[in-house]
């Protein structure tokens, strides 16, 4: 896969915001003063999931007052895949980073991931130590084995929200998981295109603000089901040529 160059580096930071008015100054200020340090050409993409506090006006604001600010608001909420994959596709630069807008992981360590580009298509961050309940770190142990089966991705922690993609990606795959699933949505059609992964480890923290929404059984039922499709999807495109997949109707 031919890479583009790093440098001058062109950078999208982008993260989702549900209801994070206590955290999405803090997190976007660090995004704008981490992507100048590294960055010759900088956006930061915030993207509102249809927040029902104060966190769209709050980046309003942010927008009108830093030039390399901009959002985007989804409206109704549309979930944290819904979230990530506007970012995705609303990405202007040639990079493009993501993390949560919650505060937990550190976005002074995005610098630590660009070296691997010289080697790997993507590098995507595992954390060091998780700092969520146990019961997040269980589930997200059995979620990694069944991934590692299901798509043979060898990913450390694939839900680390810790990755850089080239953006030039997005328009070669489809993104369809609305919910948790996205992470392993977009990865597994990127390594089937022949896409290189790199990992790192990255350190992460304990939510200070906000409420976590990421273990509801909602959530967690919609992984399964986005789960099972993506798996279909995937089989049914590497069985039937394109063109034959195209022709049949879609099933109401
Ligand atoms: N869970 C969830 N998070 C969303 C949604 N839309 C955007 N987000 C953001 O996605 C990030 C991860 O959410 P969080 O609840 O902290 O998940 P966790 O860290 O995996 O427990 C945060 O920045 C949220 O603000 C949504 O509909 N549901
Ligand atoms: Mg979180």
């Amino acid at each position: 896969m031919s890479r583009p160059p790093r440098s001058p580096l062109s950078l999208t930071i982008t993260f989702p915001c549900y209801n994070e008015e206590a955290n999405v100054e803090r997190v976007t200020r660090s995004a704008v003063e981490v992507g100048r340090r590294i960055a010759d050409d900088l956006e930061v993409l915030i993207v509102n999931d249809g927040s029902r506090d104060r966190t769209g006006e709050i980046a309003d604001r942010l927008a009108a007052e830093i030039p390399e600010v901009r959002v985007v608001h989804n409206s109704p909420n549309r979930g944290y895949g819904g979230a990530l994959s506007r970012g995705f596709r609303e990405a202007t630069r040639t990079w493009v980073f993501y993390t949560d807008g919650d505060g937990q992981f550190d976005i002074g360590e995005l610098p630590r991931l660009l070296p691997l580009l010289e080697r790997y298509d993507i590098v995507s961050g595992y954390r060091r130590q998780r700092r969520d309940p146990w019961i997040r770190r269980l589930n997200a142990w059995a979620w990694g084995k069944l991934v590692r089966v299901l798509f043979g991705l060898r990913i450390r922690d694939i839900d680390g929200a810790f990755k850089i993609y080239p953006r030039s990606l997005f328009d070669r795959i489809e993104m369809k998981s609305t919910g948790a699933l996205i992470d392993t949505e977009v990865l597994s059609r990127a390594q089937r295109l022949g896409y290189s992964i790199g990992q790192i480890d990255v350190s992460h923290y304990p939510r200070t603000a906000g409420q976590q929404t990421g273990a509801r059984l909602s959530v967690i039922v919609r992984a399964f089901r986005e789960l099972l499709a993506l798996r279909r999807d995937i089989r049914g495109s590497a069985s039937k040529p394109v063109a034959a997949a195209r022709a049949t109707p879609k099933p109401l």
